[in-house]
């Protein structure tokens, strides 16, 4: 009967669902591969994806969500450039009966109702990941202090936020490790070499770890350790997350120590979760990821695996 009716009246045949996209913006070779996985999962299900470049500012995401919401799309997805002041929007979408989903970055909203569900990976666990890896790494020399320079993402993201925290959480308890100088690279390369260099500057050759909180920042960095005529990899440790496939050529060149996996291959679960929350179904209100940690021993046995 259905599609009998369907034929006749339009308006019941199926129509395809409509997602509302509003991205972080470019900056990163994770980025990149999120847009495409997000992209490539929707042409896969049929679903119709409005796409919107925010280029790293809250306010272009802002006005991108009420314009989904004028255009009364099915679901919005967004990943939220920082995590702060998103109430005012998120309440729009509510009054206007949008289901909101978030992924790769969370908000922190009091009221959360606000988003029906929220993918992606556990920033605080992959700062402790990395850490742990120096932890292990220090016990080689006994009593020896380590000056780590921390390169920051994006001030207020939910990614610099957690991969700060997680990493000092477990320097914490280890006197020698100590964070020397800590700055933002806004999760970009040419940042990240421009930060390293004032660093080194800074510092002088008293620096002994770089922990970045992405590969792009660190692979700026190591350019900025190579012109300052410094070894990356053995006379400055470098610690980074991601695992991009860059992250794994500079650990086969021998200038990265380690990456920590954060997947940015979303989509086809983003597309899925949209889906049920379109029907109405109850879903999960956090949905993490299985991610790895990857140290320059195996990078060239993984480097031909790596999806991203
Ligand atoms: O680590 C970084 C990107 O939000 C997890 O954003 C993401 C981060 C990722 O720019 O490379």
């Amino acid at each position: 009967f259905l599609a009998a009716a369907s034929a006749i009246i339009p308006a019941l045949a199926a129509k395809p669902l409509v997602i509302g996209f509003s991205q972080v913006g470019a900056e990163s070779e994770w980025r990149t591969a999120n847009t495409r996985s997000v992209k490539d999962a929707a042409k896969k299900e049929g679903i119709t994806l409005k796409f919107a470049d925010a280029q790293q500012r809250q306010e272009n995401q802002v006005k991108a969500i009420r314009s989904f919401i004028a255009q009364r799309v099915d679901v919005i997805a967004f990943s939220p450039v920082v995590e702060s002041g998103w109430e005012t929007v998120l309440r729009e979408a509510k009054a206007a009966r949008i289901p909101v989903v978030l992924t790769d970055r969370a908000v922190s909203v009091s009221d959360p109702t606000l988003y029906a569900s929220f993918i992606g990976s556990d920033f605080v666990e992959e700062g402790r990941r990395a850490a742990r890896w120096l932890v292990e790494r220090a016990k080689k020399a006994p009593g020896r202090t380590f000056n780590i320079v921390e390169l920051q993402g994006t001030v207020g993201s939910a990614p610099a936020i957690d991969r700060k925290a997680g990493f000092q959480e477990v320097i914490a308890s280890h006197p020698t490790l100590k964070i020397v100088r800590s700055q933002t690279g806004d999760f970009t390369r040419a940042k990240g070499k421009e930060v390293m260099e004032a660093f080194l500057k800074a510092q002088g050759k008293n620096i002994d770890v770089l922990y970045a909180h992405n590969d792009d920042m660190a692979i700026g960095a190591i350019q900025a350790i190579e012109e300052a005529g410094l070894k990356p990899g053995k006379d400055i440790l470098v610690i980074s997350i991601d695992g991009v496939k860059g992250a794994f050529q500079a650990m086969v060149a021998g200038k990265l120590n380690v990456t920590v996996e954060c997947s940015p291959l979303l989509g086809p679960q983003l597309m899925a979760l949209a889906r049920d929350v379109a029907a109405g179904k109850p879903v999960a209100k956090r949905i993490t990821v299985q991610e790895g940690v990857f140290p320059a021993e195996v990078a060239a046995r993984e480097l031909p695996h790596r999806k991203y």
